[in-house]
C-alpha cells in the first residue's frame, strides 16, 4: 500500500516517525498493535462523535448486518435516515445518500452545474472537499500536510473551471462576482474550514456569502461533511443561522461507517436521476448497514443529550488546558468551535485566514505531537487537521490530557 496507509493523512509525513498500527478502539481510547493505549482526539477524522465502539450503535449494526449486509434494492434504514437527516437540516427537503464525503461534494458541483447551466465553481483556499480532480485546488487537509496543495494527474482544464478565492475576505469575493459572477454555477465552502486548521469564520462573512450567492444566483454549497451533527444538531447551517442551496454531509451521519450525502430542495433535487437529467449512482449506496450505523448515531445524540454534553466537555477542556497555554501564550494558540480544537504555534492571537495558518510552525507541532504520543495521547498526524472530543471523553481523559499538554508544552517551548 503507498505509505503503507490507505489515506495519506494517516502516513505522519509531516510529524515524524512511522504511522500506528491500531488494533481496538473503545469509547476515547485506542490501543494500537503493540498494546500501547492512547486519549485519542482524531476519533477517525471526525465520524465517532459517540466515541469508538459506542455499545448501542455496536448492537444495532450487528443485528442489521446479521440480515444482509446490502440488497441493492430500497430498504426501510433509508426513508429512516432520510427523514432523520431531513428532520434536522432546516435547507435540505430531499437527500441522496452515497458513499464519502468525496462523492457527496462531487455530485453537489454536478447537480449545480446541471441545475445552473453555468460551469464555473468557486472554492476557498486552504479548504478541502475531497479528492474529485475539479476540487484538487489550493486544499487543505492532507494536500496541505503533504505540502502539494494541489494534485498529480489533475489536467489544467478539469480544474480550469475552478476558481480559488480568499476565505473570510467579503470584498475579494465581492469583486470576483461582480466581473464573473453570472458565469459561477456553485460556491463551494466549508462553513467552519477545518482542514487547515480550524478557522473560525466571521459570522459576517457567511452572511456575505449568502447574500452574495442570492444575488448573482450563484449556488451556495455547505460542505458539512465534518461540522454536520458536529457543531449542532442542525451543523452550521443551524448554529450559524445561514441557510446553504445544497449540503454535503459525511462522517457523523455514517457512525463510523462510509456514509457521505447531499441534499437540498425539492426543486433544485428534482434534477437528480432517475428524477432527472444529473446522473449520479453507486452499489453500495444507502445500504442497511451503515444506513442503521447512522440512525442509532442520530437516535443516541438525542437521546443522551449529547450537544450539551459536548459543550460541557469543550469548555472543561478549555478550562483546564488554560495554565499551560496561558504560560506559552504568543507562542502556542488553542483554538476551539465546541468540540473541534486545533494548537498552533504562533504568536498570533486569532487566526482569521489561512495565510495566518501558513505562518505557523509545523515543526514545533510535529515535535509537540510527538511529546504528547509519548505521554499517551493521540493528536491528530498533522498541524492542518483538528481535534475532535466525543461524549465518551471523561473528566479523567481531560485531566490526563492537560497534564500531558502542560509536560509537552514545556518539553518543546520550555
Ligand atoms: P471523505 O471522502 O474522506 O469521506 O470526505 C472528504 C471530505 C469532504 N469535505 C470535508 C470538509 C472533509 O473534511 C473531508 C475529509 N476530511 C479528511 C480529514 N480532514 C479525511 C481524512 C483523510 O483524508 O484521510
Amino acid at each position: 500500500m503507498p505509505g503503507g496507509v490507505n489515506s495519506p493523512v494517516r502516513a505522519f509525513k509531516s510529524v515524524g516517525g512511522k504511522p500506528l498500527f491500531m488494533e481496538r478502539g473503545e469509547g476515547s481510547h485506542l490501543k494500537d498493535v503493540d498494546g500501547n493505549e492512547f486519549i485519542d482526539y482524531c476519533m477517525s477524522w471526525g465520524p465517532l462523535i459517540l466515541g469508538h465502539a459506542d455499545p448501542d450503535v455496536t448492537e444495532a449494526v450487528i443485528s442489521a448486518a446479521e440480515r444482509g449486509t446490502s440488497f441493492g434494492t430500497p430498504s426501510r434504514q433509508e426513508v429512516e435516515i432520510a427523514e432523520m437527516v431531513t428532520d434536522r437540516f432546516p435547507s435540505i427537503e430531499v437527500i441522496r445518500f452515497v458513499n464519502s464525503g468525496t462523492e457527496a461534494t462531487m455530485s453537489a458541483i454536478r447537480l449545480a452545474r446541471g441545475v445552473t447551466g453555468r460551469d464555473r465553481i468557486v472554492k476557498f483556499d486552504g479548504c478541502y472537499h475531497g479528492h474529485s480532480d475539479q476540487l484538487l485546488v489550493a486544499g487543505g487537509s492532507g494536500l496541505a500536510t503533504l505540502g502539494t496543495p494541489d494534485s498529480g494527474g489533475v489536467t489544467a482544464d478539469s480544474v480550469r473551471d475552478t476558481i480559488v478565492a480568499p476565505f473570510n475576505n467579503p470584498d475579494a469575493l465581492e469583486t470576483l462576482f461582480k466581473e464573473r459572477g453570472h458565469e459561477i454555477a456553485a460556491l463551494i465552502m466549508e462553513p467552519v474550514p477545518c482542514n487547515y486548521g480550524l478557522v473560525p469564520p466571521d459570522p459576517l462573512f457567511l452572511k456575505r456569502v449568502r447574500a452574495l450567492c442570492t444575488q448573482y444566483s450563484v449556488l451556495l454549497i455547505f460542505d458539512e461533511v465534518i461540522t454536520g451533527l458536529r457543531l449542532s444538531r442542525g451543523g452550521a447551517q443551524e448554529y450559524f443561522s445561514v441557510m446553504p442551496d445544497i449540503t454535503t454531509l459525511g462522517k457523523i451521519i455514517g457512525g463510523g461507517l462510509p456514509v457521505g450525502a447531499y441534499g437540498a430542495s425539492r426543486s433544485i433535487m428534482k434534477a437528480v436521476a432517475p428524477d432527472g437529467p444529473v446522473y449520479q449512482a453507486g452499489t453500495l449506496s444507502g445500504n442497511p448497514v451503515a444506513m442503521t450505523a447512522g440512525i442509532e448515531t442520530m437516535k443516541k445524540l438525542d437521546r443522551t443529550g449529547a450537544y450539551e454534553l459536548l459543550r460541557k466537555k469543550a469548555d472543561t477542556f478549555r478550562h483546564m488546558l488554560q495554565p499551560a497555554l496561558d504560560k506559552y501564550s504568543k507562542r502556542v494558540l488553542f483554538l476551539q468551535c465546541e468540540s473541534i480544537f486545533s494548537f498552533y504555534f504562533t504568536e498570533r492571537e486569532i487566526i482569521e485566514s489561512v495565510d495566518h495558518v501558513r505562518e505557523a510552525d509545523m515543526g514545533l507541532f510535529a515535535r509537540f505531537h510527538a511529546q504528547m504520543l509519548e505521554r499517551g495521547i493521540y493528536l491528530s498526524p498533522s498541524g492542518y487537521e483538528v481535534g475532535f472530543l466525543s461524549t465518551a471523553h471523561t473528566v479523567e481523559d481531560i485531566e490526563r490530557t492537560a497534564q500531558a499538554v502542560s509536560e509537552s508544552l514545556d518539553a518543546v517551548l520550555g
